[in-house]
């Protein structure tokens, strides 16, 4: 049996997302981010700092899943893991894809994810003085390189790999979702644009944002 622990509001939609892609049944445990609660709030609910969570993921973040005695973290190795657990089409279909979608997921999390995340914070913090318009300008400029290799990417097939939709897409798309209020990235890059849309659109990606928008936001 596979657990997903991790709310929606975090990268454990990225499992989420996949999980329902593939069919698969779970358990969700809703691990909260410590930082999002109160003092109070945090002594009555599961969170990342939690002591019977640290013992799960000592670094004390989400997602983390078991499954049959594996404990697996950071998200876009448990996404590798269950695609290729579950077979099919989203999964490698040799040692090529394999290393392909091993290379797309390195490459979005260290030249795509710390840029993106700065964009998502600093264009969306509810409060307007948690937003600095430098550090989000700055991002915005750092990402323009790697969505022009995406788009030339993109231009063969419309998708990340294998010209298929494929957990590399997923991976992909999930960190590019943190760019999304950075309209001007997207207006430059027209197929990277059709693709998230693409990937948006897919039923297990909606039902997982309809659970997701039930939680507090
Ligand atoms: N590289 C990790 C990052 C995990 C991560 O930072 N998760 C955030 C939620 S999206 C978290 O758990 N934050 C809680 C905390 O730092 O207390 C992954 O991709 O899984």
């Amino acid at each position: 049996m596979l657990t997903i622990y991790g709310v929606h509001r975090s990268r454990a939609a990225r499992a989420i997302w996949l999980a329902n892609e593939l069919g698969v049944s779970f358990a969700h445990v809703p691990v909260v981010q410590r930082y999002r609660l109160s003092d109070e709030a945090a002594s009555r609910t599961l969170h990342t700092r939690s002591p019977e969570f640290l013992k799960v993921n000592p670094n004390g973040h989400v997602p983390t899943i078991e499954d049959n005695g594996l404990v697996l973290s950071e998200s876009l190795a448990i996404n590798l893991y269950l695609a290729k657990k579950h077979g099919g089409p989203l999964a490698p279909a040799d040692l090529a894809e394999d290393a392909l979608m091993t290379m797309w997921a390195l490459w979005a999390a260290t030249e795509v994810e710390p840029h993106a995340i700065l964009v998502l914070n600093h264009r969306q913090a509810k409060s307007p003085q948690e937003r600095d318009g430098h550090a989000a300008d700055a991002a915005v400029r750092a990402l323009r390189a790697p969505f022009a290799v995406l788009e030339t990417t993109l231009g063969a097939s419309g998708y990340v790999v294998g010209g298929r939709f494929t957990v590399a897409d997923i991976n992909t798309a999930e960190i590019f979702r943190y760019a999304m209020p950075a309209p001007e990235l997207f207006e430059a890059a027209p197929r990277v644009t059709a693709w998230l849309a693409a990937c948006h659109a897919r039923p297990a990606f909606k039902r997982m944002m309809a659970a997701r928008e039930k939680e507090p936001a």
